[in-house]
Protein backbone atom coordinates (compact mmCIF):
# COMPACT_ATOMS: atom_id res chain seq x y z
CA UNK A 1 0.00 0.00 0.00
CA UNK A 2 1.17 3.32 -0.84
CA UNK A 3 2.47 5.44 2.30
CA UNK A 4 2.14 9.17 2.52
CA UNK A 5 3.37 10.96 4.83
CA UNK A 6 2.57 14.84 3.47
CA UNK A 7 0.20 17.02 5.10
CA UNK A 8 -3.11 17.73 3.19
CA UNK A 9 -2.97 20.43 1.47
CA UNK A 10 -6.99 21.96 2.69
CA UNK A 11 -9.80 23.36 -0.13
CA UNK A 12 -12.84 24.52 1.06
CA UNK A 13 -15.05 24.73 -1.91
CA UNK A 14 -18.38 26.66 -1.54
CA UNK A 15 -21.65 26.11 -3.53
CA UNK A 16 -20.14 22.69 -3.92
CA UNK A 17 -23.75 21.12 -4.62
CA UNK A 18 -23.92 23.50 -7.53
CA UNK A 19 -23.00 22.74 -11.20
CA UNK A 20 -19.26 24.46 -11.34
CA UNK A 21 -18.90 22.48 -7.76
CA UNK A 22 -19.55 19.41 -8.72
CA UNK A 23 -17.44 19.11 -11.39
CA UNK A 24 -14.42 20.76 -9.21
CA UNK A 25 -14.86 18.63 -5.88
CA UNK A 26 -13.85 15.51 -7.99
CA UNK A 27 -11.00 17.10 -10.00
CA UNK A 28 -9.64 18.00 -7.13
CA UNK A 29 -10.18 15.15 -5.01
CA UNK A 30 -8.33 12.75 -7.47
CA UNK A 31 -5.18 14.63 -7.49
CA UNK A 32 -5.77 16.95 -10.65
CA UNK A 33 -4.47 19.94 -9.29
CA UNK A 34 -1.63 19.25 -6.37
CA UNK A 35 -0.78 15.76 -8.31
CA UNK A 36 -0.54 12.17 -7.22
CA UNK A 37 0.94 12.78 -3.97
CA UNK A 38 -0.70 15.55 -2.42
CA UNK A 39 -3.29 14.41 0.30
CA UNK A 40 -6.11 17.30 0.08
CA UNK A 41 -9.11 17.60 2.42
CA UNK A 42 -12.11 19.30 1.20
CA UNK A 43 -14.39 21.47 3.25
CA UNK A 44 -17.82 21.84 1.06
CA UNK A 45 -19.59 24.82 2.45
CA UNK A 46 -23.39 25.12 0.91
CA UNK A 47 -26.66 27.17 2.15
CA UNK A 48 -29.05 24.83 4.51
CA UNK A 49 -30.98 23.79 1.80
CA UNK A 50 -28.98 22.48 -0.30
CA UNK A 51 -27.01 20.45 2.52
CA UNK A 52 -28.77 17.04 1.50
CA UNK A 53 -27.56 17.11 -2.13
CA UNK A 54 -24.20 18.69 -0.54
CA UNK A 55 -24.46 14.94 1.28
CA UNK A 56 -24.92 13.26 -1.96
CA UNK A 57 -21.35 14.81 -3.69
CA UNK A 58 -19.50 13.36 -0.55
CA UNK A 59 -21.27 10.12 -1.10
CA UNK A 60 -19.74 10.17 -4.75
CA UNK A 61 -16.31 11.45 -3.31
CA UNK A 62 -16.38 8.18 -1.02
CA UNK A 63 -17.40 6.03 -3.76
CA UNK A 64 -14.69 7.43 -6.21
CA UNK A 65 -12.01 5.94 -3.40
CA UNK A 66 -9.83 8.43 -4.32
CA UNK A 67 -6.31 7.93 -2.42
CA UNK A 68 -5.48 11.41 -2.63
CA UNK A 69 -9.08 12.59 -0.63
CA UNK A 70 -8.05 12.66 2.65
CA UNK A 71 -11.33 14.55 4.42
CA UNK A 72 -13.79 15.59 3.40
CA UNK A 73 -15.80 17.93 5.50
CA UNK A 74 -19.82 19.06 5.12
CA UNK A 75 -20.75 21.92 6.25
CA UNK A 76 -23.44 24.98 6.06
CA UNK A 77 -21.55 27.25 8.47
CA UNK A 78 -18.71 29.52 6.54
CA UNK A 79 -16.13 29.26 10.19
CA UNK A 80 -16.40 25.25 9.95
CA UNK A 81 -15.96 25.31 6.16
CA UNK A 82 -12.59 27.47 6.25
CA UNK A 83 -10.94 26.55 9.14
CA UNK A 84 -7.21 26.06 8.22
CA UNK A 85 -7.96 26.44 5.01
CA UNK A 86 -5.06 26.87 2.51
CA UNK A 87 -7.04 27.88 -0.37
CA UNK A 88 -10.66 28.60 -0.67
CA UNK A 89 -12.27 28.51 -3.90
CA UNK A 90 -15.67 30.76 -3.33
CA UNK A 91 -18.35 29.40 -5.96
CA UNK A 92 -21.31 29.49 -4.31
CA UNK A 93 -23.22 33.21 -5.10
CA UNK A 94 -26.69 34.59 -5.36
CA UNK A 95 -28.15 34.49 -8.56
CA UNK A 96 -30.31 37.04 -10.13
CA UNK A 97 -33.49 36.08 -9.45
CA UNK A 98 -36.83 37.09 -11.21
CA UNK A 99 -37.36 41.45 -10.96
CA UNK A 100 -33.86 41.63 -9.27
CA UNK A 101 -32.22 44.97 -10.31
CA UNK A 102 -28.32 44.75 -10.45
CA UNK A 103 -27.62 46.75 -7.54
CA UNK A 104 -29.76 44.25 -5.47
CA UNK A 105 -27.64 41.64 -6.91
CA UNK A 106 -24.62 43.20 -5.97
CA UNK A 107 -25.83 43.98 -2.34
CA UNK A 108 -27.49 40.22 -1.59
CA UNK A 109 -23.65 38.56 -2.61
CA UNK A 110 -21.70 41.79 -1.01
CA UNK A 111 -23.46 40.51 2.61
CA UNK A 112 -22.21 36.91 1.86
CA UNK A 113 -19.02 37.64 0.56
CA UNK A 114 -18.61 40.12 3.34
CA UNK A 115 -19.79 37.19 5.95
CA UNK A 116 -17.12 35.00 4.44
CA UNK A 117 -14.67 37.83 4.41
CA UNK A 118 -14.95 37.73 8.47
CA UNK A 119 -14.80 33.78 8.70
CA UNK A 120 -11.81 33.59 6.69
CA UNK A 121 -10.20 36.17 8.71
CA UNK A 122 -10.95 34.49 11.81
CA UNK A 123 -10.23 30.85 10.81
CA UNK A 124 -8.62 30.28 7.83
CA UNK A 125 -4.70 29.92 7.29
CA UNK A 126 -3.19 32.99 7.75
CA UNK A 127 -1.69 32.54 3.64
CA UNK A 128 -4.51 31.60 2.55
CA UNK A 129 -5.30 32.13 -1.14
CA UNK A 130 -9.18 32.71 -2.32
CA UNK A 131 -10.11 32.59 -5.93
CA UNK A 132 -13.93 33.98 -6.53
CA UNK A 133 -15.90 32.64 -9.03
CA UNK A 134 -19.42 33.75 -8.15
CA UNK A 135 -20.68 36.64 -9.87
CA UNK A 136 -20.38 39.82 -10.15
CA UNK A 137 -16.89 37.62 -9.23
CA UNK A 138 -14.45 40.68 -9.22
CA UNK A 139 -16.41 42.86 -6.88
CA UNK A 140 -16.97 40.01 -4.06
CA UNK A 141 -13.67 39.19 -4.01
CA UNK A 142 -12.72 43.13 -3.42
CA UNK A 143 -16.12 42.78 -0.14
CA UNK A 144 -14.55 39.35 0.72
CA UNK A 145 -11.02 40.62 1.32
CA UNK A 146 -12.19 44.18 2.78
CA UNK A 147 -13.55 42.38 5.60
CA UNK A 148 -10.34 39.76 5.71
CA UNK A 149 -8.83 41.90 8.29
CA UNK A 150 -5.27 40.71 8.66
CA UNK A 151 -4.84 38.60 5.68
CA UNK A 152 -3.07 39.23 2.67
CA UNK A 153 -4.82 41.58 0.22
CA UNK A 154 -3.28 39.95 -2.94
CA UNK A 155 -4.10 36.50 -1.89
CA UNK A 156 -7.43 37.58 -2.92
CA UNK A 157 -8.09 37.35 -6.38
CA UNK A 158 -11.29 36.52 -8.95
CA UNK A 159 -11.61 34.39 -11.85
CA UNK A 160 -10.79 35.57 -15.55
CA UNK A 161 -8.92 32.26 -16.63
CA UNK A 162 -12.23 31.09 -18.20
CA UNK A 163 -12.54 34.21 -20.38
CA UNK A 164 -8.30 34.16 -21.13
CA UNK A 165 -8.93 30.59 -22.36
CA UNK A 166 -12.14 31.07 -24.60
CA UNK A 167 -9.68 34.16 -26.54
CA UNK A 168 -6.71 31.78 -26.87
CA UNK A 169 -9.02 29.00 -28.26
CA UNK A 170 -10.75 31.42 -30.39
CA UNK A 171 -7.32 32.94 -31.74
CA UNK A 172 -5.70 29.19 -32.18
CA UNK A 173 -8.79 28.40 -34.53
CA UNK A 174 -8.91 31.16 -36.53
CA UNK A 175 -5.41 31.25 -37.18
CA UNK A 176 -5.38 27.28 -37.90
CA UNK A 177 -2.57 27.25 -34.71
CA UNK A 178 -2.08 25.22 -31.89
CA UNK A 179 -2.73 26.00 -28.88
CA UNK A 180 0.45 25.45 -27.60
CA UNK A 181 1.26 28.24 -30.12
CA UNK A 182 -0.61 31.25 -28.55
CA UNK A 183 0.79 33.26 -26.05
CA UNK A 184 0.44 36.35 -24.24
CA UNK A 185 -3.47 36.91 -24.21
CA UNK A 186 -4.62 39.09 -21.64
CA UNK A 187 -7.92 39.67 -20.29
CA UNK A 188 -8.31 43.24 -18.73
CA UNK A 189 -10.57 44.48 -16.13
CA UNK A 190 -13.97 43.30 -14.94
CA UNK A 191 -15.53 39.43 -15.34
CA UNK A 192 -18.39 40.82 -17.67
CA UNK A 193 -19.27 41.96 -20.78
CA UNK A 194 -17.32 44.84 -20.88
CA UNK A 195 -14.35 42.72 -19.83
CA UNK A 196 -11.23 43.48 -23.15
CA UNK A 197 -9.83 40.46 -24.57
CA UNK A 198 -6.10 42.11 -25.41
CA UNK A 199 -5.42 40.66 -28.86
CA UNK A 200 -2.57 43.15 -29.70
CA UNK A 201 -0.11 41.73 -27.41
CA UNK A 202 -0.75 38.32 -28.17
CA UNK A 203 1.13 35.95 -30.49
CA UNK A 204 1.39 33.04 -32.36
CA UNK A 205 4.00 31.11 -33.07
CA UNK A 206 6.40 33.85 -31.89
CA UNK A 207 4.68 36.57 -34.12
CA UNK A 208 2.35 39.38 -33.05
CA UNK A 209 -1.59 37.38 -34.02
CA UNK A 210 -2.84 40.87 -35.60
CA UNK A 211 -0.07 39.51 -38.26
CA UNK A 212 -0.79 36.51 -38.24
CA UNK A 213 -4.45 36.87 -38.35
CA UNK A 214 -4.51 40.14 -40.97
CA UNK A 215 -7.46 40.50 -40.32
CA UNK A 216 -7.74 43.98 -37.41
CA UNK A 217 -11.48 43.86 -38.24
CA UNK A 218 -12.61 40.60 -36.80
CA UNK A 219 -10.20 41.07 -34.08
CA UNK A 220 -11.52 44.01 -32.83
CA UNK A 221 -14.95 43.34 -33.90
CA UNK A 222 -16.00 39.96 -33.68
CA UNK A 223 -13.11 38.68 -31.96
CA UNK A 224 -13.99 40.58 -29.02
CA UNK A 225 -17.41 40.23 -29.02
CA UNK A 226 -17.13 35.94 -29.25
CA UNK A 227 -15.31 36.15 -25.90
CA UNK A 228 -17.45 38.62 -24.09
CA UNK A 229 -20.87 36.81 -24.81
CA UNK A 230 -19.10 33.06 -24.63
CA UNK A 231 -20.97 32.63 -21.21
CA UNK A 232 -24.65 33.35 -23.59
CA UNK A 233 -23.58 31.29 -26.17
CA UNK A 234 -22.98 28.73 -23.89
CA UNK A 235 -26.53 28.87 -22.14
CA UNK A 236 -28.39 29.08 -25.23
CA UNK A 237 -26.67 26.37 -26.79
CA UNK A 238 -26.85 24.32 -23.68
CA UNK A 239 -29.78 25.39 -21.64
CA UNK A 240 -27.36 25.81 -18.51
CA UNK A 241 -24.28 28.21 -17.89
CA UNK A 242 -20.67 26.85 -18.44
CA UNK A 243 -19.58 24.62 -15.69
CA UNK A 244 -17.03 22.13 -16.59
CA UNK A 245 -15.07 25.00 -18.31
CA UNK A 246 -15.32 26.84 -15.31
CA UNK A 247 -14.08 24.32 -13.30
CA UNK A 248 -11.61 23.60 -15.69
CA UNK A 249 -10.28 27.44 -15.56
CA UNK A 250 -10.54 27.26 -11.54
CA UNK A 251 -7.61 24.41 -11.85
CA UNK A 252 -6.08 26.36 -14.13
CA UNK A 253 -5.26 29.52 -12.08
CA UNK A 254 -4.65 27.96 -9.10
CA UNK A 255 -1.81 25.78 -10.62
CA UNK A 256 -0.93 29.36 -12.29
CA UNK A 257 -1.02 31.25 -9.46
CA UNK A 258 1.26 28.61 -7.74
CA UNK A 259 3.98 27.71 -10.40
CA UNK A 260 6.81 30.04 -11.51
CA UNK A 261 5.29 30.93 -15.38
CA UNK A 262 7.09 29.84 -18.26
CA UNK A 263 9.45 32.55 -19.37
CA UNK A 264 7.74 35.28 -21.87
CA UNK A 265 4.61 33.93 -20.95
CA UNK A 266 1.51 35.27 -18.94
CA UNK A 267 -1.86 34.16 -17.46
CA UNK A 268 -4.89 36.75 -16.66
CA UNK A 269 -6.37 37.09 -12.87
CA UNK A 270 -7.77 39.87 -11.50
CA UNK A 271 -5.82 41.08 -8.28
CA UNK A 272 -6.00 43.83 -5.75
CA UNK A 273 -4.48 46.54 -8.24
CA UNK A 274 -1.73 48.90 -6.47
CA UNK A 275 -2.09 50.99 -9.65
CA UNK A 276 -0.92 49.34 -12.17
CA UNK A 277 -1.60 50.59 -16.00
CA UNK A 278 -3.56 53.28 -14.16
CA UNK A 279 -6.32 50.83 -12.64
CA UNK A 280 -7.52 52.66 -9.60
CA UNK A 281 -5.89 51.38 -6.56
CA UNK A 282 -7.78 48.71 -4.46
CA UNK A 283 -10.13 47.39 -7.10
CA UNK A 284 -10.06 43.81 -7.99
CA UNK A 285 -9.20 43.80 -11.54
CA UNK A 286 -7.51 41.73 -14.22
CA UNK A 287 -3.77 42.28 -15.43
CA UNK A 288 -1.42 39.95 -17.31
CA UNK A 289 0.15 38.26 -14.02
CA UNK A 290 3.02 35.89 -13.79
CA UNK A 291 4.70 33.87 -10.69
CA UNK A 292 8.57 35.09 -10.28
CA UNK A 293 9.96 32.37 -7.59
CA UNK A 294 6.75 31.83 -6.09
CA UNK A 295 5.84 35.57 -5.84
CA UNK A 296 2.86 36.48 -8.04
CA UNK A 297 3.45 39.88 -10.00
CA UNK A 298 1.47 41.87 -12.74
CA UNK A 299 3.76 42.23 -15.78
CA UNK A 300 5.15 45.34 -16.59
CA UNK A 301 5.66 47.05 -19.57
CA UNK A 302 2.80 45.46 -22.12
CA UNK A 303 1.83 47.98 -24.69
CA UNK A 304 -1.52 49.75 -24.48
CA UNK A 305 -2.37 51.52 -27.36
CA UNK A 306 -5.25 53.86 -27.67
CA UNK A 307 -8.13 51.11 -28.90
CA UNK A 308 -6.94 49.21 -25.57
CA UNK A 309 -6.60 51.98 -23.45
CA UNK A 310 -10.63 52.97 -24.24
CA UNK A 311 -11.28 49.29 -23.54
CA UNK A 312 -9.55 48.74 -20.46
CA UNK A 313 -10.99 52.16 -19.12
CA UNK A 314 -14.71 51.27 -19.89
CA UNK A 315 -13.98 48.00 -17.86
CA UNK A 316 -12.16 49.68 -14.71
CA UNK A 317 -15.16 52.33 -14.83
CA UNK A 318 -17.75 49.86 -14.44
CA UNK A 319 -15.76 47.91 -11.32
CA UNK A 320 -15.46 51.49 -9.89
CA UNK A 321 -19.22 52.02 -10.42
CA UNK A 322 -19.93 48.04 -8.36
CA UNK A 323 -17.67 49.10 -5.99
CA UNK A 324 -19.88 52.32 -4.84
CA UNK A 325 -22.85 50.47 -5.17
CA UNK A 326 -21.64 48.43 -2.23
CA UNK A 327 -19.65 50.74 -0.75
CA UNK A 328 -21.60 50.01 2.76
CA UNK A 329 -20.06 47.35 2.88
CA UNK A 330 -16.07 47.94 2.33
P1 LIG B 1 -25.21 26.93 -9.36
O1 LIG B 1 -26.44 27.75 -9.12
O2 LIG B 1 -25.34 25.62 -10.06
O3 LIG B 1 -24.50 26.65 -7.96
C1 LIG B 1 -24.27 27.64 -7.02
C2 LIG B 1 -24.35 26.99 -5.67
O4 LIG B 1 -23.99 27.95 -4.71
C3 LIG B 1 -25.76 26.49 -5.32
O5 LIG B 1 -25.69 25.11 -5.00
C4 LIG B 1 -26.15 27.35 -4.13
O6 LIG B 1 -26.92 26.64 -3.17
C5 LIG B 1 -24.78 27.74 -3.57
N1 LIG B 1 -24.77 28.94 -2.74
C6 LIG B 1 -25.52 30.07 -2.89
N2 LIG B 1 -25.24 30.92 -1.89
C7 LIG B 1 -24.31 30.34 -1.12
C8 LIG B 1 -23.64 30.73 0.07
N3 LIG B 1 -23.92 31.89 0.66
N4 LIG B 1 -22.73 29.88 0.60
C9 LIG B 1 -22.48 28.70 0.03
N5 LIG B 1 -23.09 28.27 -1.09
C10 LIG B 1 -23.98 29.08 -1.66
O7 LIG B 1 -24.20 27.89 -10.11
P2 LIG B 1 -22.86 27.52 -10.90
O8 LIG B 1 -23.19 27.27 -12.31
O9 LIG B 1 -22.12 26.49 -10.14
O10 LIG B 1 -22.11 28.92 -10.86
C11 LIG B 1 -21.62 29.43 -9.63
C12 LIG B 1 -21.22 30.89 -9.79
O11 LIG B 1 -20.16 31.01 -10.72
C13 LIG B 1 -22.32 31.80 -10.32
O12 LIG B 1 -22.31 33.02 -9.58
C14 LIG B 1 -21.89 32.07 -11.75
O13 LIG B 1 -22.42 33.29 -12.24
C15 LIG B 1 -20.40 32.10 -11.59
N6 LIG B 1 -19.58 31.92 -12.80
C16 LIG B 1 -18.42 32.62 -12.85
C17 LIG B 1 -17.51 32.44 -13.87
C18 LIG B 1 -16.21 33.17 -13.89
O14 LIG B 1 -15.49 33.03 -14.87
N7 LIG B 1 -15.84 33.97 -12.88
C19 LIG B 1 -17.82 31.53 -15.01
C20 LIG B 1 -18.83 30.51 -14.69
C21 LIG B 1 -19.97 30.97 -13.80
O15 LIG B 1 -20.95 31.55 -14.61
Amino acid sequence: MKQNSKAPVRVAITGAAGQIGYQLAFRIASGQLFGPDQPVVLQLLEITPALGALNGVAMELDDCAFETLDGIVVSDKAEVAFKDIHYGLLVGARPRGPGMERKDLLLANAQIFSAQGKALASVASRNVKILVVGNPANTNALIARENAKGLDPRNFTAMMRLDHNRARAQLAAKAGAKLVDVHGVTIWGNHSATQYPDFYNAKIRGRAANEVIADEAWLKGDFITTVQQRGAAIIKARGLSSAASAANAVIDTVRSLTTDTPKDNWHSVALCSTGEYGVEKNLIASFPTRVKNGKVEVVTGVAVNEFSRGKIDASVNELKEEKSLVGDLL
